[in-house]
């Protein structure tokens, strides 16, 4: 059903009807697609907030990017509908609208592409869709190959979803000059004051053809008529009628009618995309079918190419060969790709949360650090002077706070040292300490220690009398909004993890000379270290806060909710929990949260609103906050996990984040391993029959966290002040494992064996062994040899 093609370009699937929603997307830094086995698409783009060029046939609501997104017979979709013109035969490419099994099919994912290739009846689709660098438009590829032994007369229709453009102003037309349908609306509005901005809007959504179609139709209702869109009425015409929208829904269809001798195939080019004006889609036209580079090029070949050199420069650091297949070339292939994706897009927004932001660029600084440097003084630079961090960093001149940045979050600042510990140890850059910073209220500028300091203080100041921490109307939760809207309310959860956060700060300032730094942030993780023992241990796990009414939730007389993930995790990482707090709390939560698809981030799931919890209660039991495996807040448990050495059961649970290899677990969350899903319906003991399921939403903080784990956790290949630190914490059933580690410049290629003969970890770097764990002086452009001898 599923298989990485031989050269792990590719993951193909072989049916579109046994993962009906499996996907992969394309984006560049102004748009992005994410289109599925059956030929759905979502694209949007940037001008500079999200918008559409391919709408939904009803007016539909601007949010942000949404889990388990529903698909129905008019979503959105790119699609070729093939009529045999000697029987009249209709199928569709590769599935919708027309629903027909073919007698082969393949969904090729790629990294820089995606691909299609249908069999029906001895002709032979292949569709493939790729983007350019820079532009924001749709390069598609369609070809048709006769594989029978006689001549056959067809007609192809590629079919582009235009949609519902405006209640303002829509229409569409076909342009004889342009060789391409051209449709046009009026974004609606209605404050003169927002006409400056609609104007400069890219309101034409166009397909432009590279071989000048038999017919055409750009009006929804004539070409689907009576027949519906599996069965449209214009197909039964010899040629489209040509018709046009006026205030009418448009669709780009065209129709090319063609003759084929035995084993002949034809070969077409189009482009969709949004566009200002015409003048522009004229200069699309002429730069990408019309001109000719030096090499002979046009301009669509030639983005191509651009664009698969732009995905590959999106490379990880780490190469691994193991004795699981299915976990190397999701971390060799995907997970790298999925993690560039955030760090160069930050999401498609323009004011990303604050804590995307940062740990987004935590996983850049595994692939291109120099990005996630200025991001962090970016970050820092809108850091308010009380210390506090705002709710969204904005991005673009013109971008403003929305959705969920418009509601207070407390948990910001505590994610500046987490995330830049990574960036430290990967480039051991400890100048950007020393970098001077203003603020967003103050143009007095201070060095990134002090703002750091300013943040961490300000997480001090920010608590209650018992010394936890208030939640206000959120923290990485951001839907438990109701714990602490009064001003009383604490997170449990942020108060373990500003201990954590302390201590990695405290390790910054030592490593970096300030011993001020680590004895005041050291003694300030051990007081919170103390305060949350004594206030949110439950006597088998931590609680998750105490509300505004002085309620402690996440307990055990708790019927919904009982147990939270995060404070355990959080526990874990930031010494609370002590050895014998440590296995009570592995215990509750191997037995209360763990399920076949991960771990929960809440159980039991919330079956009503908990009005002093919030709206988190309110979604339903199992999907999202509400109890689903949260791969992000799983992947801090998992991190935890390798932190106090409990490889067996990370390892167990890093590698439940990955569909298959089973047949039934692969069916039952419905996604191909291409990219790591924001989370797995959970409520597995509730209902077990959608828990699984793939919300197939790859935005999630959960790609940089998984990276950590396979460098700090699983491989131990960890960055350090002095050198490379080699720990690997290999499950017991593997003998063996290879890295190849690029690391500062150089590259390391790391053998690990499991080795009856040593009692301690032994590192031999080419042929040598070193003292201790911690391979110094690594030279960049140099490759090292490195054998790691492990323990039985
Ligand atoms: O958004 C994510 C946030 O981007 O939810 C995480 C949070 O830590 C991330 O920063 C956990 O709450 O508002 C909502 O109810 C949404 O469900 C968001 O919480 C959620 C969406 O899945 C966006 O992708």
């Amino acid at each position: 059903m599923i298989k990485a093609t031989e050269d792990n370009q590719y993951v193909e699937l072989t049916s579109p009807t046994s993962l009906p929603k499996a996907s992969g997307f394309l984006w560049n830094e102004k748009m992005m697609i994410h289109v599925n086995c059956r030929g759905y698409a979502v694209a949007q783009f940037m001008q500079p907030e999200p918008a559409k060029y391919s709408y939904a046939p009803n007016l539909e609501a601007k949010t942000f990017m949404q889990p388990e997104q529903p698909y129905y017979a008019h979503h959105p979709g790119r699609f070729v509908y093939i009529k045999d013109e000697v029987s009249g035969e209709i199928f569709s490419a590769p599935y919708e609208p027309v629903r027909k099994h073919a007698d082969s099919y393949t969904f090729a994912v790629g990294k820089h592409d995606i691909q299609w290739k249908v069999i029906q009846d001895d002709i032979c689709i292949e569709m493939s869709l790729r983007l350019p660098k820079e532009d924001v438009m749709e390069l598609w590829r369609v070809k048709v190959t006769n594989l029978s032994s006689r001549k056959r007369k067809l007609s192809i229709y590629p079919y582009y979803t235009v949609g519902y453009m405006s209640w303002m102003n829509q229409s569409g037309r076909y342009v004889e000059d342009l060789q391409g349908i051209v449709c046009s609306a009026v974004t609606p509005y209605q404050k003169y004051q927002d006409y400056s901005k609609i104007k400069n809007y890219r309101d034409k959504t166009y397909l432009l053809a590279d071989h000048q179609p038999t017919g055409w139709e750009v009006n929804h209702e004539t070409f689907e008529g009576e027949g519906g869109l599996h069965n449209p009425s214009a197909l039964q015409s010899e040629t489209l009628a040509g018709g046009d929208a006026r205030y009418e829904t448009p669709v780009a269809t065209l129709q090319y009618r063609l003759e084929l001798e035995a084993g002949a195939e034809q070969a077409y080019r189009f482009i969709f995309g949004p566009a200002h004006d015409e003048t522009e889609i004229e200069g699309i036209r002429q730069h990408y079918f019309v001109k000719q580079n030096e090499e002979g090029q046009d301009g669509f070949t030639a983005a191509e190419q651009e664009y698969a050199g732009y995905i590959a420069e999106g490379q990880g650091n780490i190469q691994i060969e193991t004795p699981d297949s299915w976990l190397d070339n999701v971390v060799n292939h995907w997970l790298p790709r999925q993690m560039y994706y955030h760090g160069k897009t930050n999401r498609l927004t323009t004011d990303p949360q604050t804590r995307n932001y940062l740990q987004d660029n935590m996983g850049m600084s595994y692939i291109q650090p120099q990005i996630a440097r200025a991001a962090f003084l970016t970050a820092l630079s809108q850091q308010h002077i009380s210390g506090a961090m705002p709710d969204g960093i904005i991005l673009h001149p013109d971008a403003e706070l929305k959705y969920i940045n418009q509601v207070p979050h407390t948990d910001h600042c505590i994610w500046l040292p987490v995330c830049m510990k990574t960036y430290l140890d990967e480039t051991n850059d400890y100048s950007i300490l020393e970098e001077q910073v203003a603020f967003t209220d103050s143009e007095q500028k201070i060095s990134v220690l002090e703002h750091m300091n300013l943040a961490m203080r300000w997480l001090i100041h920010e608590r209650d009398a018992r010394g936890l921490n208030y939640i206000n109307q959120g923290d990485w939760c951001d839907p438990m909004n109701m714990v602490g809207y009064k001003g009383k309310g604490v997170s449990g959860w942020l108060t373990i993890a500003t201990a954590y956060a302390f201590n990695v700060w405290a390790d910054i300032g030592e490593q970096a000379g300030h011993a001020e730094v680590a004895a005041e942030f050291r003694q300030e993780a051990n007081q919170t270290n103390a305060v949350a023992n004594e206030y949110l241990w439950d006597g088998d796990w931590y609680a998750r806060g105490i509300t505004d009414d002085n309620v402690v939730f996440g307990v055990s007389k708790d019927v919904e909710g009982r147990i939270y993930i995060n404070p355990q995790s959080w526990a874990l990482m930031s010494g609370a929990a002590d050895q014998e707090k440590q296995e009570k709390l592995i215990r509750a939560v191997e037995e209360q949260l763990e399920t076949p698809y991960g771990v929960e981030k809440l159980a039991p799931s919330f079956t009503a609103m908990r009005e002093d919890v919030g709206r988190v209660t309110q979604k339903h039991p199992g999907s999202a906050e509400n109890g689903a495996v949260y791969n992000h807040a799983a992947a801090f448990y998992i991190y935890a996990l390798y932190l106090v050495g409990e490889k067996e059961k990370a390892y167990r649970l890093l590698r439940k984040m990955i569909p298959g290899p089973d047949a039934e677990d692969i069916l039952q969350r419905g996604q191909l391993p291409v990219f790591i899903p924001n989370y797995y319906r959970g409520a597995y003991r509730q209902f077990p029959r959608t828990a699984g399921r793939s919300s197939h939403l790859f935005n999630t903080g959960t790609v940089p966290w998984v990276y950590r784990c396979l460098i700090d956790g699983l491989f131990g290949l960890q960055g350090h002040a002095q050198g490379l630190q080699v720990r690997p914490q290999l499950p017991e059933d593997w003998n063996e494992a290879s890295v190849t580690r690029l690391f500062r410049g150089a590259e390391l290629n790391v053998n690990m064996k499991k080795d009856a003969t040593v009692r301690t970890i032994e590192v031999h770097v080419d042929g040598q062994r070193i003292a201790g764990d911690i391979i110094k002086n690594i030279q960049a452009d140099v490759k090292y040899e490195v054998l790691v001898k492990l323990p039985l």
